[in-house]
């Protein structure tokens, strides 16, 4: 096994390399931008016209939504994506993956009384385990997400499955509505299952599976802006939006929940690649 930090970007990165897979996390946001199993494909997706700076987000990887998720307060998707986090640990497990720790606390009084620990295991693979803890008075109204970028060989030739009879909302015409069969591509789609389920992305062109698990999660968002919002978005190009599938690990929209007061929650996403569909 082997970490450095180094330079991703512009952003300073954590590099990890072990027998099982590579990964690069960015202290800006915690934001895991790559994943790769040995002898696979990168599973993670970035636009080619991101922004890589402090106080923007990355368009892609696996950015951190917190405190908040989407208008759930401003700026959003929240303040830590945004933000440089401290790297606490970096550990290797008994049978040889590589864990490392960050913390983050809002700069902001309004909301210093949060504290986010993540915990990143890179092996065979991905997890991560988003803590959060409620060190103030009061209660506290939580919505969050490990808003996951997944790379696909074709938008169009790509379902999901795992979500069938899963109710769901759709944000695009606020609807309630009850998912039939697989979820497959021909337009924007921005919905929010309830669930606590995984999912699986298959890919017959990369002849591979995405399986998404997923712990202490309400909500499994699933998006895809399709061209029209593609073009509204300076920092993602028209075109790539056949090339990528969000899939989310959240608590957002009737998701969200109460953070008592000195209390902690945890949301943790695994992700690992199935060769096969
Ligand atoms: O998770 C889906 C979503 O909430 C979409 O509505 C879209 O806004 C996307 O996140 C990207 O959000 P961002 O703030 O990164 O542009």
């Amino acid at each position: 096994m082997s970490t450095r930090i180094a330079d991703w970007n512009g952003l300073p990165a954590v590099y990890v390399e072990n027998e099982f897979s590579e990964a690069v996390v960015t202290l800006h946001g915690c934001h895991v931008v790559s994943f790769a199993p040995r002898g696979s494909r990168e599973v993670l997706w970035v636009s080619g016209k991101s922004n890589f700076a402090d106080g923007k987000p990355i368009r892609g990887g696996i950015p951190v939504c917190w405190p908040w998720f989407g208008g759930a307060g401003q700026p959003a998707h929240g303040l830590a994506r945004l933000s440089r986090w401290i790297q606490t640990g970096s550990t290797e497990t008994e049978n040889g993956e590589t864990v490392l720790n960050f913390a983050f606390v809002p700069a902001t009084e309004e909301f210093a009384f949060l504290l986010a620990n993540m915990k990143i295991t890179v092996g065979k693979s991905l997890t991560l385990e988003l803590k959060t803890t409620n060190n103030g008075e009061e209660d506290y109204k939580m919505s969050e997400a490990l808003h996951t970028y997944f790379s696909v060989s074709k938008i169009e030739q790509v379902s999901i499955t795992g979500l069938d009879g899963v109710s769901y909302t759709d944000t695009l015409d606020k609807t309630e509505k009850v998912q039939q069969g697989d979820i497959t591509f021909s337009a924007e789609t921005d919905s929010i299952y309830h669930t606590g389920n995984a999912a699986k992305i298959v890919d017959p062109e990369f002849y591979r599976t995405i399986l998404v698990e997923k712990g202490g999660s309400n909500s499994t968002v699933v998006w895809n802006p399709w061209i029209e919002k593609s073009k509204k978005m300076a920092d993602y190009g028209d075109e790539e939006y056949h090339e990528m599938v969000c899939v989310e690990a959240a608590n957002a929209w009737s998701g969200a929940y109460i953070l008592k007061a000195g209390e902690s929650h945890t949301l943790m996403t695994r992700i690992s690649e199935i060769k096969g569909i």
